[in-house]
C-alpha cells in the first residue's frame, strides 16, 4: 500500500441479497451492464433515443475533442419543458398527478401533468414578455412550493438558464450569485414557512438588490407567506398578477443539446462557491435514465417523494427534472421534518401511500436520535424502496433505515454523485445488486470509476484512494460559469484526462466502492491517514450516539489528532455525564477499530454545524478544535451553533 492512500479501518460484513419477487419485477435488468461494457457510447445513445423525445434527432453521440468541455448529442434539438410536461399530456397521461404538494401549515395542492403543463406554459408566456429568451439567466429564490417547479420548468421552456438559490441563504450570498451568473430577473416569494413560521424571503432580495448596480431589471414575487414587504414600483411584480392574462398557450421549440440549462452554485463545504453549468440532452438522458433504473419506477402505480429542497443539485435531478422526464407521480413537502410534530414526514408517508422514499443521511441519524417509536407510529408499509444521498451513510444508519423505515424488506439504493456529476453515478441496482451497508458500491451502467493513489496508480483491491471517473458521462458539467481555468483546475489537472471528485474512496475484496468523505478531511495520525467516516461510523455504532463529526487537529506529538463531537440520542443523553460519555466512546472507537483511531478529546454537543444539504462542515469544527477564528460560514444553516460548541470547549 503506498504512503499516499488511505488506511481503511472499517470490516462491515452485513450483506442483504435481493429480494426474488423484488428481483422477479425489477425495471432495471443486468443486460443493462452488459451493453454498456459491450458499447458505451451505443448504450448511451439508445438511452437518450429511448427515454428522451428529440425535436430533431442526434446523429453524433459524443465529441470528446475539446475535452474537458463534452458534448453529448452534440446536433440533435430537444426541449427539456417539453420532455417533462407535454409528452406526457400527449401520451394520454394528462390526468396522472405529477405533483401532490403539502405545504408545511398543512395546505395541499395536487397538480396533474395537464393541469402543470398549462401552469408552465402561462409561466413560459409571462418570462417571455418581461424579454427572457434563450441564454439569459434568471435567478429563483423560492421555497419548495409547486411555483418552484413551474419557474425552472418555465425558463427551460425558453431556452433560458435558471440558477436557483436556497431560500435559506442570505443577502450576501445570494447577490454574489446574481451578480456572478448575470441574472436579469429574480423569481422570490414574499416569505416561506419555516419551523411554523414565516421567513422573509424579499427583504433579503430587496437588501441584495440595494448593494450598487445590477443586472436585475425585474423581481416577480410569489404570494406565499402573506407578510409584510416593501414593494419598489416599476422593478416588483406580483407573479399572481401578472400570470392571470397569460395564455395557456405556448409552442415547446427545440433547442440544441448543448444549450445551457443551468447554473448551480456548489453547496461547497470549503472555498467560495462555483456555478456549475449543466446543458440540456445529455443532462436529461442520465437524470432519466438513474431515476428510473435506480429508483426501479413504475410510474403508473409508484408515489416518489425526494425530501431534497429544489435549491440542491438533488432537487433539481431528483426532484423536477428526473422524475417530470419519466412521468412519475411524486411527493413535494415545504416544510422541515419536525413541523408540527417529529413524526411529520411519517405521517405523510402514509398519507400518501408513498413506495419510493430519497433522503439523506443526515435526516436518517436525526431521527435515529428520536427513537424508532416515532416511524412506528405511523403505518409506513407502502414503502418498497429507500435511497440515501449526501454523505455516506454508516452502517449503522443504514441498517436502521432498512429495519426501522424499510419493515426490513425494502431495498437500500446508497446513491453517490456530486453538483458536477448531475446524475448518479455510483449505486446498487435494485433487484440485482446484494446489497453492503455504507457502500455506494457500483459503478452504474455506462459509467467508468477508478481508485488512484497519489501517483495515479489504481490502488487495488482492499486498498483506499481517490476516486476518479476515467470517461466522460452524459450529465457531467460542461464547466464552471465564466472561469474555464477554474474548471480545469479543479478537477482536470490532478490526473490527465481524467475527472478528481475531491473524494476519498476504499475498494473492498470485491472491488465495490465504499466512499470515504471529503479528500480534504482525510487526517494524518502519526503517518497514517485515516478517514473521518469511519471513525464517525464507530462513533455512531454505539448505543448513546446519534450523530458524530470528527476532525483533525494540530498534536506536537502525532501531527495530527483525532477530535469528535458528538450529539447524543435525545433518551439517554441524561444517563452520563459528558465525561463518562466521552471516556466510553473513546474507548469504544479504540475497540472497534483500532487504538490509531482513539480520540483524543471527544465533546458532547447540541447541533453539528451543516450545509444546507446536510453535510457537516468539518472546517469551521477544525477551526473551533485548533481555537482558531472561524472561517467563511456564508453557506452554514445556522451560526449559533459554532458559538454554541467553542462554549462547550471551554
Ligand atoms: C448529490 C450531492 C457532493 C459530495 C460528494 C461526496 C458526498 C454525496 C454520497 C456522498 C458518500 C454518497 N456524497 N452522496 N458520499 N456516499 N452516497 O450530494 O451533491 O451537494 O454537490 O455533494 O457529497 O463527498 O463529493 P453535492
Amino acid at each position: 500500500m503506498s504512503s499516499t492512500s488511505i488506511d481503511s479501518l472499517l470490516h462491515e460484513k452485513r450483506r442483504f441479497a435481493p429480494d426474488p419477487d423484488f428481483a422477479a419485477n425489477a425495471v432495471a435488468g443486468t443486460e443493462l451492464y452488459e451493453r454498456a461494457a459491450d458499447d458505451r457510447l451505443a448504450f448511451w445513445a439508445e438511452q437518450a433515443r429511448d427515454l428522451v423525445h428529440w425535436h430533431r434527432p442526434f446523429t453524433e453521440t459524443l465529441d470528446w475533442s475539446k475535452a474537458p468541455v463534452a458534448r453529448w448529442f452534440g446536433d440533435g434539438e430537444l426541449n427539456v419543458a417539453y420532455n417533462c410536461l407535454d409528452r406526457h399530456v400527449l401520451a394520454g397521461h394528462g390526468d396522472r398527478v405529477a405533483i401532490h404538494w403539502e405545504g408545511e401549515p398543512g395546505d395541499t395542492r395536487s397538480l396533474t401533468y395537464a393541469e402543470l403543463t398549462v401552469e408552465v406554459k402561462r409561466a413560459a408566456n409571462l418570462l417571455a414578455s418581461l424579454g427572457v429568451g434563450q441564454g439569459d439567466r434568471v435567478a429563483i429564490y423560492l421555497p419548495v412550493i409547486p411555483e418552484a417547479v413551474i419557474a425552472m420548468l418555465a425558463v427551460a421552456r425558453l431556452g433560458a438558464v435558471h440558477s436557483v438559490v436556497f431560500g435559506g441563504f442570505a443577502a450576501e450570498s445570494l447577490r454574489a450569485r446574481i451578480d456572478d451568473a448575470g441574472a436579469k430577473l429574480v423569481i422570490t416569494a414574499d416569505g416561506a414557512y419555516r419551523k411554523g413560521k414565516v421567513l422573509p424571503l424579499k427583504p433579503a432580495v430587496d437588501a441584495a438588490l440595494a448593494a450598487g448596480e445590477t443586472t436585475v431589471e425585474k423581481v416577480l414575487v410569489v404570494r406565499r407567506g402573506e407578510n409584510e414587504i416593501d414593494w419598489t414600483a416599476g422593478r416588483d411584480l406580483w407573479w399572481h398578477d401578472e400570470i392571470a392574462p397569460m395564455s395557456d398557450e405556448h409552442d415547446a421549440r427545440g433547442f440544441e443539446a448543448e444549450n445551457p440549462l443551468f447554473i448551480l452554485y456548489t453547496s461547497g463545504t470549503t472555498g467560495k462557491p462555483k456555478g456549475i453549468l449543466h446543458t440540456s440532452g445529455g443532462y436529461l438522458t442520465q437524470v432519466a435514465f438513474t431515476h428510473k433504473n435506480v429508483f426501479d419506477l413504475k410510474p403508473e402505480s409508484d408515489v416518489y417523494w425526494c425530501t431534497a429542497d429544489v435549491g440542491w443539485i438533488t432537487g433539481h435531478s431528483y426532484v423536477v427534472y428526473g422524475p417530470l422526464a419519466n412521468g412519475a407521480t411524486q411527493l413535494l413537502y415545504e416544510g422541515t421534518p419536525d413541523t408540527p410534530h417529529p413524526g411529520r414526514w411519517w405521517e405523510l408517508i402514509e398519507k400518501y401511500k408513498v413506495s419510493i422514499f430519497y433522503t439523506a443521511p443526515t435526516a436518517i441519524r436525526s431521527f435515529m436520535k428520536l427513537g424508532r417509536e416515532i416511524p412506528q407510529k405511523f403505518d409506513l408499509s407502502s414503502l418498497r424502496l429507500l435511497g440515501s444521498v449526501g454523505e455516506p451513510i454508516n452502517p449503522e444508519a443504514w441498517v436502521w433505515y432498512r429495519e426501522i423505515i424499510g419493515g426490513g424488506t425494502a431495498p437500500i439504493v446508497d446513491t453517490w454523485w456530486q453538483t458536477e456529476t448531475g446524475a448518479i453515478m455510483i449505486s446498487a441496482l435494485p433487484g440485482i445488486t446484494t446489497t453492503k451497508p455504507g457502500a455506494a458500491q457500483v459503478p452504474l451502467p455506462g459509467i467508468s470509476v477508478d481508485v488512484l493513489d497519489e501517483e495515479g496508480a489504481h490502488v487495488g483491491k482492499e486498498a483506499g484512494g481517490l476516486l476518479v471517473l476515467t470517461e466522460p458521462w452524459p450529465s457531467m458539467l460542461r464547466g464552471i460559469w465564466g472561469d474555464e481555468q477554474r474548471y480545469k483546475d479543479t478537477y482536470w489537472s490532478k490526473f490527465a484526462n481524467t475527472y478528481f471528485a475531491g473524494d476519498g474512496a476504499h475498494l473492498d475484496e470485491d472491488g465495490d466502492v465504499w466512499l470515504l468523505g471529503r479528500v480534504d478531511d482525510v487526517m494524518n495520525i502519526s503517518g497514517h491517514r485515516l478517514s473521518t467516516m469511519e471513525i464517525e461510523s464507530a462513533l455512531v455504532s454505539h448505543e448513546l450516539t446519534a450523530e458524530a463529526a470528527v476532525v483533525g487537529a494540530h498534536d506536537d506529538t502525532t501531527g495530527q489528532a483525532v477530535v469528535a463531537f458528538v450529539i447524543l440520542k435525545g433518551r439517554l443523553a441524561g444517563t452520563v455525564t459528558p465525561q463518562e460519555a466521552s471516556d466510553l466512546l473513546r474507548a469504544h472507537v479504540a475497540e472497534q477499530i483500532g487504538a490509531i483511531a482513539r480520540p483524543r478529546q471527544v465533546f458532547v454537543v447540541e447541533e453539528l454545524p451543516k450545509t444546507r444539504s446536510g453535510k457537516i462542515m468539518r472546517r469551521l469544527l477544525q477551526d473551533v478544535a485548533e481555537g482558531r477564528e472561524v472561517g467563511d460560514t456564508t453557506t452554514l444553516t445556522d451560526t449559533s451553533v459554532i458559538r454554541i460548541i467553542s462554549d462547550t470547549m471551554k
